[in-house]
């Protein structure tokens, strides 16, 4: 007889996986909600990292040591575990950068500088991180251009009906996040992309906030560029990851010039090397790289679909608990949502809301989340936002609606 394999993550196990946890903060257990600025990192990241950089170091890519093939080896690993994570057809199309913000830049620089011009259009959603906004402003300042913005409703949902008259002749790319940083909002980007692509668009998916949530699979959702950052999905910092489609890929200009990215040079002329080296000029974040690697291993031990049903879980519980109180009035109310919660409580200022949990213990993120034009689409100034991982518990999460009380009773 088969049996159903359980959808439930041993969280008290899984806590002990993160000495940051553990560690008195105000006096007080650690509670962390604050993972969609970046994650916590499991000591098995550390530990592979501390591993690479004590015994296996040196440069890749470079001489016949066997010290550099190993090295080399273990960074292209990563690479691979990228490609396998994401379902891209080949390691030749994940380009490492130093995070989502970069890997934007890059399309901008490179494919953005060589098919937009005067008068294109560039298409963005409305609640889009500033990463995703300002490298198309520089571009568009630039060359002429224009930006477009896909309008969202009061729930921060995308509005679509008028999808295929915002995607005009002009329109040389689409820009949008699978789950906004603010809102929660998991967006239908497959969807999207299918009616982009009906009228002759690419698309690239902003997925800093959905490849720690969502099983992501670049070849179904026929995505033209994808990117992450590391540190978001329980990896190190100062490494990221751009997927492209090959032949986007092999038609664009190289973005960084320097070594490893060249065939040969004179001072004549120089040839670029082929995907993924002509994007990944000098010595890449090694150690990153493979601790990123080490970090999909982690996730995927644990189980997407698992991490995916605790989050789940976890927000509905805190959606709920959140309603519950008087003054708090919720921000992003989006019938599918990852595991983000901001709210306004009242007429106090998230930075005193912050500061207040803090001292309790609590970690959250209060400002405008670098999605100024999300907030003005509400007219905030500024929300607080509780964001939850596969580490986080109910009880921290009451723990969040006592402190907000508590909050509620200062400013009284
Ligand atoms: N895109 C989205 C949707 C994000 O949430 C972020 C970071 C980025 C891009 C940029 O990622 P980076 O790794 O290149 O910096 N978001 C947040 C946040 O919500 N709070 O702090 C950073």
């Amino acid at each position: 007889m088969t049996t159903t394999p359980t959808l439930t993550l041993d969280v008290a196990r899984i806590r002990q996986d993160f000495p940051e946890l553990s560690v008195p903060f105000h006096d007080k257990p650690l509670i962390y909600l604050d993972s969609a600025v970046s994650g916590l990192t499991p000591k098995a990241v550390v530990d592979r990292v501390s591993h690479y950089q004590s015994f296996e170091h040196t440069n890749v890519h470079r001489g016949v040591s066997t010290l550099s093939q190993e090295a080399t080896d273990r960074f292209e690993e990563a690479r691979e575990k990228v490609r396998a994570f994401i379902n891209a057809p080949s390691a030749a199309q994940i380009i490492w950068t130093r995070g989502t913000t970069e890997s934007i830049n890059l399309v901008a620089q490179t494919f953005g500088r060589s098919k937009v011009g005067a008068g294109d259009e560039i298409l963005l959603s409305a609640m889009e991180h500033h990463s995703n906004i300002v490298p198309w402003q520089l571009l568009a300042e630039e060359k002429g251009a224009k930006i477009r913005v896909i309008p969202m409703n009061d729930d921060g949902e995308l509005i679509l009906d008028d999808l295929e008259s915002l995607l005009t002749e002009r329109t040389r790319i689409l820009g949008v996040t699978q789950v906004s940083n603010v809102l929660g909002t998991i967006n239908p980007v497959k969807e999207i992309i299918r009616r982009a692509h009906a009228k002759g668009v690419p698309v690239l998916v902003d997925g800093a906030q959905g490849v720690p949530h969502l099983p992501v699979d670049v070849t179904d959702l026929d995505a033209d560029f994808y990117a992450f950052s590391g540190h978001k999905l329980s990896g190190p910092t100062g490494i990221g990851v751009l997927y492209g489609r090959r032949e986007l890929l092999e038609a664009m200009p190289p973005w960084q010039g320097g070594g490893s990215m060249i065939l040969s040079v004179t001072w004549e002329k120089t040839t670029f090397c082929g995907l993924p080296t002509k994007f990944e000029a000098g010595t890449p974040a090694i150690a990153q790289a493979i601790g990123l690697g080490a970090a999909i291993d982690y996730i995927q031990g644990l189980g997407l679909a698992r991490i995916a049903a605790h989050e789940h879980d976890l927000l509905a519980y805190a959606t709920e608990r959140c309603a519950s109180v008087p003054g708090l009035r919720i921000i992003g109310q989006a019938k599918h949502k990852a595991s983000v919660l901001s709210f306004v409580l009242d007429d106090i200022h998230p930075h005193d809301i912050g500061s207040i949990l803090d001292h309790e213990g609590i970690v959250v993120r209060a400002g405008h989340h670098c999605a100024q034009p999300v907030m003005a689409r509400f007219g905030i100034p500024a929300t607080t936002r509780a964001s939850f991982a596969y580490f986080n518990t109910r009880e921290e999460i009451d723990a969040l609606v006592s402190g907000i009380l508590k909050v509620q009773e200062i400013f009284k």
